[in-house]
């Protein structure tokens, strides 16, 4: 992976620049800075490895060189998409779960809110962070972790959940830079649909664990237990627990997992 492929395989996109390094703390971190110094909607940063790659909740992300995709888009929402911001890491995870399905033939499913899981295992993580000066927004990053080849995949101590990586799931390479172009012309293809009844019905459509027991974790509350039953019309939660009470979570830090 260098400058010079990547720009030749996202040719065409409406990618405004591209920053490329061997290896970085965050791209998050990198695209923060690089928004605040005025990066146009659609920059591009994108590492080969992380060394501090970081997850929701001040969690860690692990990216292996030569191994993952770890990019992420400098992102100035509309004044419509500014209602919407919640939605643009389930937008990313829908993107990646979609570049899947075409490039991998395989299926994914998105776990709410923003995970990839193939065959029930993580694939994918997505990580939003938004930047302010006061009330006016400067920008939303949008951080994505992909797992293509086993050299990926962390140790299982390290892991909350089950991961993989997408070419054990397909059973042969794959090119990282194709499929990274796959990923991005499905965001900006989503992006146009952001919370659109269409959009939503994509993402239900997509829902891992729908109709199954689950556990809801909320950090420093308790641990609910429920049947999940979809996304309500913001792209909430909704479970319905053992005595058919509806209860529905919005998109935030909770941790969902199968029971
Ligand atoms: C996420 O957080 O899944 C969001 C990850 C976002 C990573 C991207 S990479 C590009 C950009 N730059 C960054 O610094 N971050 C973004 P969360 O839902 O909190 O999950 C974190 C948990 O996933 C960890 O605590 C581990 O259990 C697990 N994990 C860490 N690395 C993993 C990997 N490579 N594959 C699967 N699971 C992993």
């Amino acid at each position: 992976m260098d400058l010079i492929s990547l720009k030749q395989n996202l040719e065409g996109l409406p990618i405004a620049e591209i920053r490329f390094f061997p290896s970085t703390g965050s791209t998050n971190e990198d695209a923060l800075h690089w928004a605040a110094q005025g990066a146009e909607d659609g920059s591009l940063v994108i590492a080969d490895q992380q060394t501090s790659g970081r997850g929701r909740l001040g969690r860690k992300w692990v990216t292996n060189p030569g191994a993952a995709l770890a990019f992420t888009l400098i992102l100035r929402p509309t004044e419509k998409e500014i209602k919407q911001l919640s939605l643009f890491s389930p937008l990313g995870a829908l993107a990646v779960s979609e570049a899947i399905r075409q490039y991998c033939r395989l299926t994914a499913q998105v776990k709410w809110p923003n995970d990839v899981l193939v065959n029930r295992k993580k694939v994918c993580g997505v990580l939003a962070e938004t930047q302010w000066t006061e009330s006016h927004l400067n920008g939303l990053v949008l951080g994505i972790g992909i797992n293509i080849s086993p050299a990926s995949i962390p140790d299982r101590t390290d892991l909350l959940f089950p991961a993989t990586c997408l070419e054990s799931e397909c059973g042969h390479e794959l090119d990282r830079e194709k499929f990274l172009r796959a990923v991005i012309s499905e965001i900006f293809h989503l992006r146009l649909k952001l919370g659109s009844n269409e959009f939503l019905q994509f993402w239900e459509e997509q829902l891992a664990f729908k109709g199954e027991a689950v556990q809801v974790e909320i950090p420093e509350k308790q641990t609910v237990e429920g049947i999940l039953n979809g996304i309500d019309g913001d792209g909430n939660l909704v479970l319905f627990l053992a005595d058919g009470m509806k209860v529905i979570y919005p998109i935030g830090d909770v941790k969902l997992r199968p029971k």
